[in-house]
Order: C-alpha cells, then structure tokens, then sequence
C-alpha cells in the first residue's frame, strides 16, 4: 500500500511482508529409450545435489512412469540446472530431456 502526504509524492510505506514469494518451478524429467540409466543418476547427483539412493529413486519413477518430479526450486536454479543437464547429455551424444514448469 502507499500512501500520498499531502501535496507530496508517494511513499512507500508497505512493509517487507507484503512482498510476494518468488515464483517457484518445478524441474521434471523425461523418460527415453537411449540414455544409460547410470548417466541419468550421475547427473541428477552431480547437478541436482541429489544423494545416490534419491537419484535412482527418480530414475526408475521417470522410466517406469513416463516422467518423474526432480525437485521444485528458484526460477534461477531450475532454469540453470536444467540447462546444464541437457547439455551435458547432449554432449555426451544422449537425448536425456528435463523441462522446467511454474509451481
Ligand atoms: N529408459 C532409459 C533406459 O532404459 C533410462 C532412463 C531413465 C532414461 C530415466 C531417461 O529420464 C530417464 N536406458
């Protein structure tokens, strides 16, 4: 809210617990038919901080199901890591796809 002193310009005057939460993104991973299953659980430990057992965990839901959720994080991190995944299965010649979407 702001408020107009009289005669004055606006001031703000709303406190810092008005202030909307950053929009947080989900980071998903995508099944596929070619990508080596111990690649998938090396970078989901290796870019997503994940412990071994987690990220075989994720592995095998997106294999079995079709996609599986790898955590939900900043618009800056889950677009930067998501980035770095697909690159590096890129270069290493795996069509491995992760996508990001608004929680
Ligand atoms: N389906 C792959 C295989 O059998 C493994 C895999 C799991 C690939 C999860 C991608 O997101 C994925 N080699």
């Amino acid at each position: 809210m702001s408020d107009k002193p009289r005669g004055g310009a606006e001031v703000e005057s709303r406190t810092e617990t008005d202030v909307a939460p950053p929009s947080m993104y989900r980071v998903l991973l995508v099944n596929d038919d070619y990508t080596p299953r111990e690649f998938v659980v090396a970078v989901l430990i290796a870019i997503f901080q994940k412990a071994p057992e987690e990220a075989a965990r994720i592995m095998m839901s997106a294999h079995q199901s079709g996609k599986s959720v790898v955590g939900v994080y900043t618009y800056d991190v889950a677009a930067s890591r998501t980035k770095r995944a697909t690159t590096e299965a890129k270069d290493a010649g795996f069509p491995l796809l992760l996508y990001t979407e608004e929680v």
